[in-house]
């Protein structure tokens, strides 16, 4: 399915910024009903992918990203955790595999990827997820073009490392590393040949431009990421962010069309910030050619709907969870 095989519709990578926010300002009825119309050129529009997230090794991470309940600068009430062991792992995508979920997404609290024992126990839980026949994501961080390649090897289908805003924006929101510095690791993961999950967060105090401005950079890649999630800030107490106003829904569904028009074979995934979502929120973002959840009662740190409410929620849209090959 997320392959480049339609003959009706050429992929863009030069968007620019002036396109994307007319396309992001159109009158929502059109906004939707053109993402929509492109949605089905390479989607089952009824279909949508469940994906399980665990957080592999939580808090105390040197870094300051201002959303993050597991930076070390900030005092939140999170439960920091060292890396977890493998079949503590492996238990967790066997559950998530069982109540629906096929991607399984291992997060850590890490700036980068450091050689030795520890990253050789994710390259085996990478390999435990793939035996199940799940795809298997990983986020951890800054990766090499070595270490990009040895989570290759070991099977890992994608790599997620987000932009979360434009360029101009992002030394308002995280001080430790450089937008250059996210560009890099997604450059050596794509050269490894597992495929990129980038995107971004809105709600967090960013202008229209930068959002699109985010957009822009993420269409700008040939090929585009194959996953693009867009996620809602979950404000969370002790962050630097814990005051921002909830985001008004409509910017999720207009973020979300305007991904799925820029890069219409890519997975958008209606990521963080779901249980605050109305059942008519998700409905329009399903709309406007959202095609993955995250799944379960947690993202990482944070809560997520759960299994009950979503699976309600289908049933009420006449929603069907994703297969996909091999899981
Ligand atoms: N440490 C790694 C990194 O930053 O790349 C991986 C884990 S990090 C928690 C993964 C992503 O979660 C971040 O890039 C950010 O986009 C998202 N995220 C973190 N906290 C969030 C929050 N409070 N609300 C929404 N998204 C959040
Ligand atoms: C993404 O874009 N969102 C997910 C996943 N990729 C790793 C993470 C959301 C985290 C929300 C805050 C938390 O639960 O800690
Ligand atoms: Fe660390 Fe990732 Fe959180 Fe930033 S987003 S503080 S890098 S865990």
């Amino acid at each position: 399915m997320n392959t480049h095989t339609n003959q009706t519709h050429t992929l863009r990578h030069d968007w620019t910024e002036a396109e994307l926010q007319a396309i992001y300002d159109l009158p929502l009825t059109e906004l939707v009903f053109q993402a929509q119309t492109l949605h089905r050129q390479f989607h089952d529009p009824n279909k949508v992918q469940q994906c399980t997230l665990l957080s592999i090794k939580t808090g105390a991470c040197p870094e300051d990203c201002s959303y993050c309940p597991q930076s070390a600068h900030y005092n939140t009430d999170l439960d920091k955790e060292p890396l977890i062991d493998v079949e503590g792992a492996l238990e967790a995508a066997k559950a998530a595999k069982d109540s629906g979920s096929t991607r399984f997404c291992m997060g850590a609290a890490w700036r980068e990827v450091r050689d030795g024992e520890q990253f050789d126990q994710v390259l085996e839980m990478v390999r435990g997820v793939k035996a199940l026949g799940m795809e298997a994501c990983c986020t951890l961080g800054m990766v090499n073009e070595d270490q990009a390649k040895r989570l290759a090897e070991a099977g890992l289908d994608a790599y997620n490392h987000n932009l979360d805003t434009g360029p101009e924006y992002y030394e308002k929101i995280i001080s430790t590393r450089t937008y250059d510095d996210r560009l890099q690791t997604i450059q050596n993961v794509r050269k490894a040949g597992v495929t990129v999950c980038s995107g971004g967060i809105v709600g967090m105090g960013e202008t229209v431009k930068d959002r699109i401005a985010m957009l822009a950079v993420l269409a700008g890649h040939d090929p585009h990421p194959e996953s693009v999630p867009i996620n809602a800030l979950v404000a969370v107490e002790g962050t630097p962010l814990e005051k921002q106003e909830p985001i008004d829904p409509i910017v999720m569904v207009r973020m979300i069309a305007t991904a799925r028009i820029a890069m219409p074979t890519s997975m958008v995934r209606l990521s963080a910030g779901r249980t605050a979502m109305t059942d008519e929120t998700q409905a329009l973002c399903f709309l406007a050619g959202a095609n993955s959840i995250f799944a379960g009662e947690k993202l990482l740190t944070t809560a997520n709907p759960g299994e009950d409410r979503d699976k309600a929620l289908f049933d009420k849209l006449g929603l069907q969870p994703l297969e996909v090959a091999g899981a």
